[in-house]
Formats: C-alpha cells, sequence, structure tokens
C-alpha cells in the first residue's frame, strides 16, 4: 500500500520509521512518503493560511498550495488515490473504516492545521478522487497529523503480512464489536494477586466461555453505547445468563 501525507509539518510524521509500521516499511508492505505542503508556495514567506472569510478566530489554510499539491499527487501515480481528511468534522474512524482502508491500494492524507483548509479544496479533490473527511473522535486537536499517524496504524496492522499471527487480529476488541478480555501471563501469583484460575486450567472449552463473559461484563461497564448497537443475534442464550 502506498500513503502520502501533505502536512506543513512532516517532521510530525518520523514516528512512522518505528517498530511494526518501519518494518512494514523495510519488507516493501508499505510505502509511505510525507511532503511538506510549503513546497508549492511561491511567495518568500511560503504562507499557507489567511484570515477567514466572513470573520472569527483563527487562520485558514490557502487553497492554491493544497490545490497543487493534490494536482503534484496525481502526476506522481497510476489512478487516483482514496484522500482522507483530517477533521473534527469527519465521519468518525472506527474499526470498520480501518478494514475498508485497508483494501485500499493508495491512500493520501490532506493534513489540515488551524482552523482547517479551505473547503473549495476538498470540493474539487472530490471531482478527482474518492474524498473521505474523517475525525477521530468528539474532542478537537491542533492538526490532522496525529489522525493520520492513528489511521495509518490501525489501517496497516490490517494489512496482510504485517502481524504474524492473524489470529491475534480475529480475537481483538472491536473485531466482533465487543471489548477484548483483560489478558495475564506468568507468574502464576504476583503481589500476592492470582492469575484467573480457569486460564490456568488447561479447559479450552471453558477459557472460551470465561472470555466471553468477561468481554460482555467489561463492554457493559466501559462501553455500554456498543451493547445497545450489537444485533440482537449477536448473543446466544448462554451470553444472556451472564
Ligand atoms: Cl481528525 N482533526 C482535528 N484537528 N481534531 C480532531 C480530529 C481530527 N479528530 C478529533 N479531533
Amino acid at each position: 500500500m502506498r500513503i502520502d501525507v501533505i502536512t506543513v509539518f512532516p517532521e510530525y510524521l518520523a514516528p512512522l520509521e518505528l517498530s511494526l509500521i518501519g518494518r512494514a516499511r523495510e519488507r516493501g508492505l508499505l510505502d509511505v512518503r510525507a511532503h511538506d505542503l510549503r513546497q508549492w508556495t511561491h511567495d518568500v514567506h511560503r504562507t499557507v493560511d489567511d484570515a477567514p472569510c466572513g470573520g472569527g478566530a483563527g487562520m485558514v489554510m490557502r487553497p492554491e498550495p493544497w490545490g497543487e499539491a493534490l494536482d503534484a499527487l496525481l502526476d506522481s501515480g497510476e489512478g487516483a488515490p482514496r484522500l482522507l481528511v483530517p477533521s473534527p468534522a469527519g465521519r468518525v474512524f472506527s474499526q470498520d473504516m480501518a478494514a475498508e482502508l485497508a483494501a485500499e491500494p493508495w491512500l493520501a492524507f490532506a493534513c489540515g492545521r488551524y482552523e482547517g483548509i479551505d473547503q473549495r479544496v476538498i470540493e474539487d479533490a472530490a471531482e478527482r478522487m474518492p474524498v473521505t473527511e474523517v475525525s477521530l473522535g468528539d474532542y478537537v486537536l491542533f492538526g490532522g497529523e496525529v489522525a493520520a499517524l492513528t489511521i495509518v496504524e490501525a489501517v496497516t496492522r490490517l494489512i496482510p503480512g504485517v502481524l504474524g499471527n492473524r489470529d491475534s487480529l480475529l480475537e481483538e476488541s472491536h473485531n466482533d464489536g465487543l471489548l477484548e478480555a483483560p489478558s495475564y501471563t506468568r507468574p502464576a501469583n504476583w503481589r500476592g494477586r492470582d492469575v484467573p484460575e480457569v486460564l490456568m486450567s488447561g479447559h479450552h472449552a471453558r477459557i472460551a466461555r470465561w472470555r466471553r463473559d468477561q468481554s460482555l461484563l467489561r463492554t457493559a461497564q466501559s462501553r455500554p453505547d456498543l451493547l445497545d448497537r450489537a444485533p440482537a443475534d449477536a448473543f446466544d442464550r448462554k451470553d444472556r445468563a451472564v
């Protein structure tokens, strides 16, 4: 998968060199390119923002550098990327969206700062490529870079070959709409606390039932909204006894 990130702070993307994302890049599973938006400015001050039309606080990103940046992107490869525009006004990112994006051959992020990007950039881009405005949740960040990092990480781990053990994807939180059961490792007793006995029993059916119950309890406690949204057939008779 190819991923381009356009930003005024390409240094913000430095963590993409590290750990499993760095490994995926080395192995050729991922091709990440960060671009400094200011290379598409033409004035001595390399201006990317201006006051909002209609007044108000903060600054808005001017359309011209963005237009040129997206033109350059289209000229740099086959076809068009799917463009993601991080914004607190976007569609809320989820594991389902991560799975949808993991199937794309080419993603691009337009990371805005300040009060965002002139909306005409998004309208113009949408005539040439699929565009999705995407939010991490109901809070406000300084800019889209951290959102791009988050989305790249969530998507990369779903690319076939990036994770060794595919089962860990199936068993994790949010895969079946529930939170995952808590995990334990050795020692069996630590600071007077035992690992739950069932996990040491070697009884696979009992362990699976215990994990399912913990999943349901945890979800009810931390994220009751997830249970409300689950389809009725997501639960069987044994679940209902929890
Ligand atoms: Cl994607 N961008 C910004 N600036 N703030 C956010 C966000 C994105 N998601 C939540 N808050």
